[in-house]
């Protein structure tokens, strides 16, 4: 039986006295008053059994409404009311819940509880977000994407909200509205939505040498990603960890997604927030719901001041990175999402993420951006849930035993009981303080004048940029280029664009002139002014490329199988079977609703039409037809678009002897490469399968741009 409310007070108050009801027992043990047949009696949010919930109370047939219609008001009342703020940052956000496991005992470096028994399964929900666009966005924007996770530990709730990117735009906190009003909509004409392809953002970019190294992330493929599934995550700030001998060992976090990692195409982005402007949401809650958990390795750097001291650069800097390369990360555990959200309203919409919660053994640097952090989360919190009682919210509230003297407020659920609420107090009653098991900060000894300042130590802004773009595999690098132009193309201020590029080359000067010159500039910009001059004796790091961090196999990927009347089912049987073999799925696309007609009269059901399952939703395509249906089958616009898409988004192609003439008429036929692959094969279907883990043909990339193909 379906069950209506939960909220524990109306399971009490529904024993009361109800007349001419039939009571029954729901799973959770309350009481429904039932109706005709097994259904609840709808009521109001008192209680009371409504009669007729269509038509609204008055006076005659075609006569006026009247004010004691109780029920009315109070619907649409509660109805008027149902939007909370949206979050002014990573308004649009998906989450689920799951599991953290520790690997070993961390007891040498910390006392956190978390880390101290292998095998300890501590619950976690994630919220991933992107940050710029609002709540109703498109999946696809290029933006950074949040990667909040919240541990429910046995020492109160840690959270680590990071992101997929290890740094951020800004050294100082202090910037940071600044930074998000440039980014957002301009407020004259709320648009640009979702985007920083605009002169506000690049303005505040081109004036903010700091973002440089930022820059070159958020103009790489990692604000594209192609799920959540495949993109890392960040803790971005250097924390500490401190053990119960009161001795602290600087640390970074990083999350590394067991599938590897993987983008999309950017002209495949675009398409798909027309396609599906849900794409990541769907992607997660399928993986999830089909029982293919996404997993993560909580990975740290581990650092003492003596690194600190001898490191290329600040480790209080959030624009810097220590590559992996030179502090190899340890895995110290797994995160497993296993469980969607029963409301996204509820538990998604209504998460309340502090970089502050952190339990003892986990503390804070002197990042100026994460203790400028230390201040915000809560403020939002109040401004966005209303009430100083969130953490009542069960999504909120700790999973283990609390007790404090905090009390009233808007919705207070659970006031202290009893007649004392205070400490000390000599009646013996409540909490108490616990110098040994409480939170104690690490007694940093701080020294230096009271003034606003910037350390020397943070005014290279150039070397890591540069050491980023110098990491990245050739097609890597050309997008980055295609990104930034794409994005200066929208800047309508000359200026903007000049000073821009004039930054570019204290990066990389073919970066800077490629950018300059398709943008036309008919000379390039003096370099900008740098404080510190770039450093070119920093060795690259393959850690961070997308493309040598992918996949080893399709496992968790998707191909699409564009099928017709006619297809040969024991092909398509075969094709099927290996992709599940793979650990990978499959979806149909037909040229009408509701599937087609095999060779042998068999009816094959297929997920979607071709005009609402593109190529650009599938990681992989193969196209099934038949001698009888290819005519048909190359009138559709559509279909033609399926294969050129999959083959400028130099994706895999499976085909049969029939579809060739589609790849015709798509103009790619002249171009096959090892990535288009006649089916079976003389290799067979599971060697086909085995291919597409590499993901992408990135060699066909040049010809396609040249149009070539
Ligand atoms: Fe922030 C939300 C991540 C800098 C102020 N931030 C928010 C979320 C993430 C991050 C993932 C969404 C949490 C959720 O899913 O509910 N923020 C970061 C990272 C930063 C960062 C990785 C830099 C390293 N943020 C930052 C600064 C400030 C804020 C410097 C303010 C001075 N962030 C906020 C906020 C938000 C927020 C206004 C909006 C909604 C919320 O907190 O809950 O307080």
């Amino acid at each position: 039986m379906a069950k209506r409310a939960t909220n524990p007070s109306t399971r009490q108050t529904s024993t009361a006295t109800i007349h001419d009801q039939t009571l029954l027992r729901g799973e959770g043990g309350e009481l429904h008053q039932i109706a005709e047949g097994d259904v609840p009696v709808l009521t109001t949010a008192q209680g009371g059994p409504v009669a007729d919930d269509q038509n609204t109370l008055r006076v005659g047939p075609r006569g006026p409404l009247v004010v004691d219609d109780f029920h009315f008001r109070e619907k649409v009342f509660h109805f008027d009311h149902e939007r909370i703020p949206e979050r002014v940052v990573h308004a649009r956000g998906y989450g689920a819940h799951g599991f953290f496991e520790t690997y070993e005992s961390l007891a040498a470096y910390t006392k956190a509880d978390i880390f101290q028994r292998p095998g300890e399964k501590t619950p976690t929900f994630v919220r991933f977000s992107t940050v710029a666009g609002n709540k109703g966005s498109a999946d696809l924007a290029r933006d950074v994407r949040g990667f909040a996770v919240k541990f429910y530990t046995r020492q109160g709730n840690w959270d680590l909200v990071g992101n997929n990117i290890p740094v951020f735009f800004i050294q100082d906190a202090i910037k940071f509205p600044d930074l998000i009003h440039a980014a957002k909509q301009d407020p004259d004409r709320d648009f640009p939505q979702a985007q920083t392809a605009h002169d506000t953002f690049w303005d505040f970019i081109s004036l903010t040498p700091e973002s440089m190294n930022m820059v070159m992330w958020i103009m790489s493929d990692r604000t594209i990603p192609r799920s959540f599934r495949f993109m890392e995550g960040f803790g971005v700030h250097t924390f500490r960890l401190v053990n119960d001998k009161g001795e602290s060992t600087f640390v970074k976090f990083h999350w590394k997604p067991k599938l590897g990692l993987q983008s999309v195409a950017w002209n495949e982005a675009v398409k798909i927030n027309g396609a599906d402007p849900d794409f990541h949401r769907r992607d997660l809650w399928h993986a999830i719901q089909g029982g293919d958990f996404p997993e993560w390795e909580l990975q740290v750097q581990l650092f003492d001041q003596e690194f600190a001291d001898r490191f290329d650069f600040d480790v209080l800097d959030p624009t810097k990175i220590i590559p992996e390369e030179i502090l190899p990360p340890k895995p110290i555990g797994r995160l497993v999402l296993d469980r969607m959200p029963d409301n996204f309203f509820a538990e998604t919409e209504q998460v309340a993420f502090m970089t502050q919660n952190v339990p003892p053994g986990i503390d804070f640097s002197n990042d100026p951006l994460l203790q400028g952090r230390n201040f915000s989360y809560l403020d939002t919190q109040l401004k966005r849930l209303g009430s100083p009682n969130f953490t009542h919210l069960p999504i909120n509230a700790p999973k283990c035993p609390f007790a404090h003297f905090q009390q009233d407020g808007h919705m207070a659920m659970h006031n202290p009981v009893g007649r004392v609420n205070y400490e000390p107090n000599s009646f013996g009653e409540g909490p108490r303080e616990s110098p040994t098991r409480g939170f104690r900060p690490f007694a940093a000894e701080e020294h230096g004048i009271k003034a606003r300042l910037r350390p020397e130590s943070f005014a290279d802004h150039y070397s890591q940029a540069r050491q980023f773009y110098i990491s990245q595999t050739p097609p890597e690098q050309r997008h980055i280029a295609a990104a930034l132009t794409f994005e200066l193309s929208k800047v309508e201020t000359p200026a903007i664009r000049e000073r821009t590029v004039a930054h570019l080359l204290n990066i990389d000067e073919t970066l800077a002139t490629t950018v300059g010159q398709k943008l036309g500039f008919k000379a390039m910009p003096k370099p900008a002014d740098a404080a510190v001059p770039t450093r070119q004796d920093l060795e690259p790091s393959p850690a961070l490329s997308i493309v040598e961090r992918g996949p080893k196999r399709f496992e968790g990927r998707k191909l699409g199988i564009l099928v017709t009347d006619g297809v040969d089912p024991t092909l398509l049987q075969g094709l099927t079977a290996a992709i599940t073999k793979e650990k990978a799925v499959f979806e149909l696309i037909a040229p009408k609703v509701g599937g087609v007609t095999a060779a042998d009269g068999t009816w094959i059901k297929a997920q979607h039409m071709i005009d609402g399952g593109p190529s650009v939703l599938f990681d992989a395509v193969a196209v099934l037809t038949s001698a009888a249906a290819i005519d048909d089958l190359l009138q559709e616009a559509t279909a033609r678009d399926f294969v050129a898409d999959a083959f400028q988004h130099c994706k895999f192609i499976g085909y049969d002897a029939s579809a060739l003439a589609l790849l015709e008429k798509a103009g790619v036929a002249d171009a096959l490469d090892e990535g288009v692959v006649a089916l079976p094969g003389e290799d067979g279907l599971e060697a086909f399968v085995a291919k597409l883990g590499k993901l992408r043909v990135w060699g066909r990339e040049p010809s396609v741009k040249l149009g070539k193909a």
